[in-house]
């Protein structure tokens, strides 16, 4: 039964080096037998170069000591410089500090890229804005030993591989989706989303508030949408739904984690549970009987009546309001049951009503079919390379961020012993969800049209937050690598080897991951 044998995790002992990280940044160079150890007179401290800017790294330094002070017990005090200048503080004092500033960064790292210097006396960590700084807090994070995510105080010795990262992102557009419709999942589980996104530079949480199943967000103006539209799932449980203060937490949460929080209300198919609740949104003024089942395409909005567009307003509006990121997604998948008038028809309004509430539209590819609005970014979900409608799109400055199925999707198996997890795509195995190229995918694509890359969880199958975390890990991780990192890093034997060292940091934050076989998982001494 050698077959057997080979199938099993393999497992190896060894310490955290500088290679480790996830994903791997844009350059890496070692300082080999150079250690920094954090010690009881360890400080933080920080600089920026303006008053706003103080605030915004304030922030981060309490986010950094928030991970530190529980399982280190050191004091960490913070301490802010007031001199503002671009000399780094971290030098002096006798602990061994961490510097965090907003100040003497390229100005190319952009937004998002960071500088982290790490030597024997202390840390450095220089970025152009808020998002560069807590991505290299995600690096230095994973520098330090995996004890450091218990949350829980940790013998140590508090170590960190000295060197030096220069890091920014290939794609500015680098996502998770989560589909809260099929099945419900309380603000707590879509935090802890949030919470373990945010360690692989994941940049914006896409919620699928609605679908056949549930509506899962409140408007005002159509209570009967979340009071009634929310209280059914896949399956026949209780469903659910959050409020706007609901919402507003998990927007907050997400840019606390340098993330945009991106809603979709799906239309104009996908609507049962809008449907069922509002009578007047049917064309024969029937409301249907919520739905439990996992079909797909064989609800509508009502394309002639006007009433459907004032629906669109009010609920748009709404979401505009509490929704401080640019993208509001129409969906626009599977319409099964109308023509491609009606179809093109409905999408063409939905953008219109998007734009008036000044925000842009994001739809799934089929919206191509459409006549986009220049600023529509197109989502590709399909399976194939040949994909028309999307070129013709990109050709005409249309942005698309890709997510095919048979790659992106976090909601298919891993191979046929999954317990959880669809297979309409086919299964996907971590080396499967690697090694693929985001520019290449599509023959003919532009690669100047690709905005960046999203993994969708999709949730028929998928129950509870170890759900999640058990299709999303490792595989979150590849795609997030696919997203940040440069391409010609693309390697699954090194990936493989900086993704077995994820394993003792996942174990520490009770991930429940899916052992792949294949992978040279750490485990801690
Ligand atoms: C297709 S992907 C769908 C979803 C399903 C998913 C399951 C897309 C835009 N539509 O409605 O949940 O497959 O994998």
């Amino acid at each position: 039964m050698g077959a057997v044998r080979d199938e099993k995790p393999t497992e190896i002992e060894r310490e955290t080096t500088i290679h480790d990280v996830v994903p791997v940044p844009a350059s890496v160079e070692p300082a080999d037998g150079v250690t920094f150890t954090l010690t009881d007179k360890s400080e933080i401290r920080t600089t920026a170069g303006s008053a706003s800017a103080a605030a915004e790294v304030g922030e981060i330094a309490e986010y950094l000591a928030g991970l530190l002070r529980p399982v280190t017990a050191y004091l960490l005090p913070i301490r802010p410089s007031t001199t503002g200048s671009a000399t780094l503080p971290a030098e002096g004092g006798t602990g061994g500090n961490i510097a965090l500033a907003l100040t003497g960064a390229e100005k190319d790292l952009g937004e998002e890229g960071y500088v982290l210097d790490v030597t024997a006396g202390a840390i450095s960590l220089r970025a152009n804005a808020g998002a560069g700084l807590f991505r290299g807090v995600q690096t230095l994070r994973q520098l330090l030993p995996a004890d450091l995510e218990s949350g829980t105080v940790q013998p140590g010795p508090w170590t960190v591989p000295g060197g030096r990262i220069v890091d920014q992102p290939r794609f500015s557009y680098r996502g998770i989706m989560l589909d809260v419709a099929r099945h419900f999942f309380a603000v707590s589980d879509v935090k802890r989303v949030i919470e373990l996104a945010a360690l692989y530079k994941i940049n914006y949480l896409h919620l699928h508030l609605t679908d056949d199943q549930g509506w899962r967000i409140a408007v005002d103006a159509w209570p009967r949408l979340a009071s009634f539209g929310g209280g059914s799932e896949v399956g026949g449980g209780p469903g659910g739904h959050y409020t706007k203060d609901d919402y507003r937490e998990i927007v907050s949460y997400a840019s606390h984690h340098f993330m945009t929080v991106v809603p979709e209300v799906d239309l104009p198919g996908h609507t049962n549970a809008a449907l069922a609740s509002y009578p007047e949104l049917n064309c024969d003024g029937q409301a249907p009987a919520r739905y439990t089942g996992v079909d797909v395409g064989f609800s509508s909005l009502c394309v002639e009546k006007e009433v459907t567009y004032r629906f669109l307003d009010d609920v748009f509006g709404e979401l505009a309001e509490i929704t401080p990121g640019p993208y509001l997604h129409i969906g626009g998948d599977e319409a099964k049951t109308l023509t491609a008038d009606d179809y093109a028809e409905i999408v063409n309004r939905a953008q219109e009503i998007v734009g008036t509430h000044g925000k842009t539209v994001v739809g799934w590819h089929e919206v191509a079919g459409a006549k986009l609005t220049p600023s529509t970014v197109v989502q590709f979900w399909g399976v194939t390379p040949e994909a028309p409608e999307v070129l013709a799109a990109a050709a005409r400055g249309n942005r698309i961020i890709m997510s095919p199925a048979n790659r992106a999707y976090l909601d298919m198996k891993y191979d046929s012993t999954s317990p959880i997890g669809l297979t309409w795509a086919g299964n996907i195995s971590v080396p499967y969800a690697y090694d693929w190229d985001p520019l290449g995918y599509l023959t003919g694509l532009d690669p100047a049209a690709v905005l960046g890359l999203e993994s969708p969880l999709w949730t028929e199958t998928v129950r509870t937050i170890d759900d999640i975390e058990y299709l999303a890990f490792p595989r979150l991780a590849a795609t997030a690598e696919l997203a940040w990192s440069p391409a010609s890093t693309r390697d699954w034997d090194r990936f493989s080897g900086r993704l077995g060292a994820q394993a003792p940091r996942w174990a520490a934050l009770g991930v429940n991951f899916y052992r792949s076989p294949g992978v040279p998982w750490v485990v801690e001494r």
